[in-house]
């Protein structure tokens, strides 16, 4: 069945051997955690190679188009155990292991996380990369080696603070160094003449190759993340001076390039350096490209044939651009060929629509870092302009700002948006201009997720129930889920697929006791809100339910309740005040609550720190209760709701994003609904003082921020929160508290369905069977179908 599966566990205990012997030069008796792990990583990638030449190979035969998937970010999360699941090496290295007395899971879990992404898009970058070699799409991942990953996140007194991550600190066993793919990326200097680039300073990027293997190992497509380096060498004279600093400042200047990655999410953070690292990647990447199909053709009008860039929200839009530029000024050709080609070949998708997350630089910042792109967005506004004739509204450059949107808009064959609500939106407000000049352009992709990673390698419980039930193959094949349906009467389905359930939340209740010291109820429902910490997405409003529901405890402890866990999970960016007070407050209601006798058992709140890909492995399997619960028409798609389905969680939500059509899927009476509408909510902000309004028709809420106010869950500090429950009266820009009421009452609809135990599997049933549609490998069939015009080679 599998390329792999032949390989018998005294082939691999050999090969681990010989990795700790000759590679970490080690002795077993000697070999530390660390040195098995790099030894089973080293075996286990060897066997990729073979599938990654073939693939390489396959795909320069087949002469056929690449794509090439920019993004500044890859949220990877952890290798070694994705590998050996698609790869069908899990019981064999576990074997292995066992006879050498080394727990597997402790391997496992030695791997830091490649956290080169802040949320959403960076994880749907690192799901679409395992689907295109799952389905045998010859790819290119490009992004940046950032040496700092995203923050380390730590509780000091239930506030955030931010600590550096270290992932390259220790070797990386799954990159390779390519030293001789490298190019030279400039910035700044002045234009000679009409238009000739004089740059004054110069970086390289140097390439770095991580393979990529899909489903079975049947396919390895490469991530490659580019590196800075220094251009100048070390200063001798300088250093042998005296001058040490001196000497090294090329070295240092370069390196800060590829230093950190942006820890802000839908948000613009407008940073020089911010400017130059988008620069970077885009530069790299497209001379790569150049380079690769120059090395198989020689007319760059069948570039459009032979290449599809997407470029993953506006971070590489300067892809146009610089696609122009190298067209022209490095390869001679004129304007209009050049800006044609570049338009064949460049597709644009939008993940958010929220004001503050839209890129713009200033035209002086622009013009500095680079002068002759400046010249050239310039140049394509005015034919954009005079093409449409257009409202000055539409224009790429206005009031002194560049508006990245508008660029990739203008300079892409397709756009697209990430759920059928959000492309609807993008064509009635932000982007309505713009798809009223350009009508074929706007299409919808809606997101999806990677089963194997979210559901075969993360429940292998549930994994069991679902072979056992529907047989093999689902895994690549994700709409056969819905073959559950015929099951949903069979009381011993519904059984094992609450026993798997069961057996996840006992493992997750063994982790919080070892990890936080606090113990869960496995009969309580868990109830989950993991994702970057935002007022959009409305913690805010699972905070107050809590504080409501801890308060009604107290005042009828005897009155039958069902036990809830309210677990958090997320990062707020280091310069967002407002979600950082969202976080503190959760932490110290979690304070109150879980100190309190009188409640007990019946409610507690946990916030482990430092949320992050493993993190939601763990917890997403353990989830009954998915929160979903985004002011309407704000959320661009989620995708963590996606997995949540699949992994046999009910959802409470609005309708938004692929909330929508989750609850197509799984069915209207699967689905917890709340809230007003993205219609209603526009109607909404119309009304002055819709907060107040609603607290005062509100007295539950009306309590809650009472008990805020008066310092109860901050004792020693009374007035903490005096803003954000001043805020929540006079300004709630997310409209927390006119739906409120519609939250109560659904939650109060959970615990009742949550009480008749065969109940809720069935409808946990209905959830998995109807999850399938969420499978990256749909998503990306679509974008090969519709915006890529490539195929499979398999
Ligand atoms: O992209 C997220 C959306 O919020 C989420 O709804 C969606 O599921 C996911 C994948 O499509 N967006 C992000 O993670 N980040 C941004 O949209 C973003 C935009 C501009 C920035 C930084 C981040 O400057």
């Amino acid at each position: 069945m599998n390329a792999m599966n032949d390989l018998s566990a005294e082939a691999l205990r050999i090969r681990i051997t010989q990795h700790l012997t000759y590679t970490l030069g080690k002795d077993k008796p000697h070999a530390s955690l660390y040195d098995w792990r790099m030894a089973v990583s080293y075996s286990v990638r060897d066997l990729i190679i073979e599938p990654w030449f073939a693939a390489t190979r396959k795909t320069y035969e087949a002469q056929g188009k690449r794509v090439y998937y920019l993004s500044l970010e890859f949220l990877i999360g952890r290798i070694l155990g994705d590998a050996m699941m698609n790869l069908g090496l899990f019981e064999t290295v576990q074997d292995v292991l066992e006879g050498e007395g080394v727990s597997l899971a402790d391997v496992i879990e030695d791997e830091p996380d490649a956290a080169l992404g802040n949320g959403g898009l960076g994880r749907l970058a690192a799901c679409f990369l395992e689907s295109m070699s799952t389905l045998a799409c010859p790819a290119y991942g490009y992004g940046i080696r950032y040496e700092h990953g995203l923050f380390r996140q730590l509780f000091e007194s239930g506030r955030q603070v931010e600590h550096p991550e270290d992932w390259l600190n220790q070797p990386h066993p799954w990159e390779f160094e390519r030293p001789e793919a490298r190019y030279t990326i400039s910035f700044k200097g002045h234009l000679d003449g009409q238009s000739v680039w004089q740059p004054s300073e110069t970086v390289y990027a140097r390439a770095y190759d991580m393979p990529v293997v899909g489903w079975q190992g049947k396919w390895a497509n490469t991530l490659r993340l580019w590196g800075a380096h220094p251009t100048e060498l070390f200063d001798l004279e300088q250093f042998n001076s005296g001058d040490h600093t001196a000497a090294a400042a090329p070295e240092a200047l370069a390196r800060t390039l590829s230093r950190v990655l942006y820890p802000e999410d839908t948000t613009d953070s407008g940073k020089e350096l911010r400017l130059k690292q988008e620069y970077f990647l885009t530069s790299a990447a497209l001379q790569d490209i150049l380079r690769r199909f120059l090395s198989e053709y020689d007319d760059f009008a069948q570039l459009p044939d032979k290449v599809a860039i997407q470029m993953n929200d506006t971070h590489p839009a300067l892809a146009g651009p610089e696609l122009i530029r190298l067209l022209m000024d490095e390869h001679g050709l004129d304007w209009n060929a050049a800006k044609r080609i570049a338009l064949g070949c460049l597709n644009y998708t939008n993940h958010t629509l929220l004001p503050e997350a839209l890129e713009t630089w200033s035209t002086w910042l622009m013009g500095r870092v680079l002068p002759r792109h400046m010249q050239i967005i310039e140049q394509i506004d005015q034919e954009h302009r005079a093409a449409t004739k257009c409202a000055a509204d539409l224009a790429i450059v206005k009031h002194d700002q560049v508006h990245m949107g508008t660029l990739a808009f203008v300079m892409a064959s397709h756009v697209n948006g990430v759920s059928a609500l959000h492309t609807d939106l993008m064509k009635e407000t932000v982007f309505s201009g713009l798809h009223g000049l350009y009508p074929a352009r706007v299409l919808n992709q809606t997101n999806g997720v990677t089963p194997r990673r979210w559901l075969r390698l993360s429940n292998p419980a549930l994994s069991k129930v679902l072979t056992d039930t529907i047989g093999a193959g689902w895994e690549s094949d994700l709409a056969r889920l819905s073959e559950l349906n015929t099951f949903e009467d069979d009381r011993a389905v519904r059984d094992a697929i609450g026993a798997a359930k069961r057996h996840n939340k006992l493992a997750l209740s063994n982790w919080a006791s070892d990890r936080l010291g606090i113990t869960l109820n496995p009969d309580a429902v868990f109830d989950v809100q993991i994702k970057r910490m935002h007022e959009y997405k409305r913690q805010l409003l699972n905070v107050f339910e809590t504080i409501h529901r801890w308060s009604a405890i107290r005042s009828n402890p005897e009155a039958g309740w069902t036990p809830r866990v309210k677990i958090f999970g997320g990062k707020a960016a280091p310069g967002y005040f407002a979600a950082k007070e969202i976080i503190r407050l959760i932490n110290d209601v979690a304070n109150v609550v879980n100190n309190d006798p009188v409640v007990g058992d019946l409610l507690k709140v946990v916030y482990p720190a430092n949320y992050n890909v493993s993190m939601a492995e763990r917890l997403i399997p353990a989830t009954d209760l998915s929160e979903q619960i985004s002011t309407a028409g704000k959320e661009a798609s989620g995708t963590g709701n996606m997995k949540f389905t699949m992994n046999g969680a009910l959802t409470i939500g609005t309708l938004d994003g692929a909330n929508v059509e989750i609850r197509e899927q799984v069915g209207a009476e699967n689905f917890f609904l709340f809230g007003m509408t993205a219609a209603e909510v526009r109607d909404r902000y119309l009304i002055e003082g819709h907060a107040r309004t609603a607290i005062l028709d509100s007295p539950t809420l009306q309590d809650v921020l009472q008990m805020i106010v008066e310092g109860r869950f901050s004792p020693e500090d009374t007035d903490r929160y005096n803003g954000l429950v001043d805020a929540t009266w006079n300004h709630d820009p997310f409209l927390v508290a006119s739906d409120f009421d519609s939250y109560l009452a659904v939650q109060a609809e959970v615990d009742l369905a949550f009480a008749d135990e065969d109940h809720w599997n069935r409808l946990a049933l209905r959830n998995i069977a109807g999850s399938g549609y969420f499978s990256s490998d749909r998503t990306i069939k679509g974008y090969m179908a519709d915006i890529w015009d490539t195929r499979s080679l398999l």
